[in-house]
């Protein structure tokens, strides 16, 4: 009989510097395209899994309150995908350690965190690639925070690839997410990905994008920061454009967010270093060397409409903790 052992997982953050966007098969959760992340540190989901009562079967809870039913579904589909025993009596709570109104999607450290987790507890010693499809159906980012640092994942047929890239000697990164506005998004990334579908540059999106990956590998490989900051930038405009020229348009950014950007375009005329990404929000993360980020952060904070400014850098994959 599959015995529990009551486990506590710490998964981290991640940002995408070159974007995934749209699905090649919206029920797998498999992209079209791949992305390369950052994981970080600071912004993290800590999810426990633990005995209950006996005969109060499952329970899911985020955030000390008890989930809604659209997200205890998912988790709830993630349970049966693992065969947990139905009647199993099990707690499960995750709570988002993310500074307050980050503004910053928790999807993907949930996710990362929920599969990690549920492997623990029920000793399923899943296989990485298991892992990995498992959180891609969670949310597709979450595989990318099964790894610390950056991370490529491609899309390979019906699952995907991983791979850990090698943090160049000498870097020291940071994040500086600027916040823009307050209150969730109008659109869910996964809506606005499926009308995106329908732009008429999702083929040029899709043709091009491997090039911009390449790029950016080749940018970590040789440590060339401007390169890497270059294809960021290229990615994240291409990837916005798609939902601006869907029907019915979405933008994401505001009129702070276009400040933001104009701002640290600026700030590079004066020869500073760093770059903008923007997510399916109207935030904007600066990503430069950790050196530098002081002065970043002093620029950013000092743009009318923003509302603070949140500093991460480098993280690490998933922790494992039994309690
Ligand atoms: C990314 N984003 O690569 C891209 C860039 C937002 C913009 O992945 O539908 O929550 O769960 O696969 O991962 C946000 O969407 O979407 C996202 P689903 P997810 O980080």
């Amino acid at each position: 009989m599959t015995r529990l052992r009551n486990v506590q997982v710490t998964a981290r953050a991640n940002i995408a510097l070159v974007k995934y966007w749209g699905k090649a098969d919206a029920g797998r959760n498999i992209p079209d395209v791949g992305s390369l992340s950052l994981t970080l540190s600071g912004l993290e989901t800590r999810t426990t899994v633990s005995a209950a009562e006996p005969g109060s079967g499952w329970h899911f809870e985020l955030d000390g309150r008890p989930m809604t039913d659209k997200e205890a579904d998912r988790m709830r589909s993630l349970f049966r995908r693992l065969d947990v025993p139905s009647a199993m009596d099990i707690h499960f709570a995750s709570e988002n350690h993310f500074p307050t109104a980050a503004g910053l999607a928790s999807s993907a450290s949930g996710g990362a965190a929920s599969v990690v987790a549920l492997d623990s507890a029920l000793d399923l010693q899943l296989s990485g690639e298991r892992l990995a499809e498992e959180a891609l159906r969670v949310s597709g980012s979450a595989p990318r925070s099964l790894f610390p640092g950056f991370v490529r994942l491609d899309p390979a047929g019906d699952h995907v690839q991983l791979r850990s890239l090698d943090m160049p000697e000498n870097w020291d990164l940071a994040v500086l997410v600027a916040q823009t506005a307050t209150g969730p998004k109008k659109v869910s990334s996964r809506q606005a990905m499926a009308s995106s579908k329908a732009s008429p540059y999702y083929p040029a999106w899709v043709d091009s994008h491997a090039q911009d990956l390449d790029d950016a590998e080749a940018a970590i490989a040789a440590a060339d920061f401007d390169r890497l900051v270059a294809a960021m930038e290229r990615s994240t405009l291409k990837m916005h454009a798609l939902p601006i020229t869907s029907q019915p348009p979405v933008w994401y950014w505001n009129d702070v967010t276009l400040a933001v950007i104009a701002a640290i375009e600026e700030g590079r005329d004066r020869g500073m270093s760093g770059g903008y990404t923007m997510d399916a929000g109207p935030h904007v993360k600066l990503f430069c060397q950790l050196g530098d980020a002081k002065a970043w952060g002093a620029l950013l904070a000092a743009v009318p409409g923003v509302t603070g400014v949140i500093q991460a850098s480098t993280g690490d994959g998933p922790e494992v903790e039994f309690i």
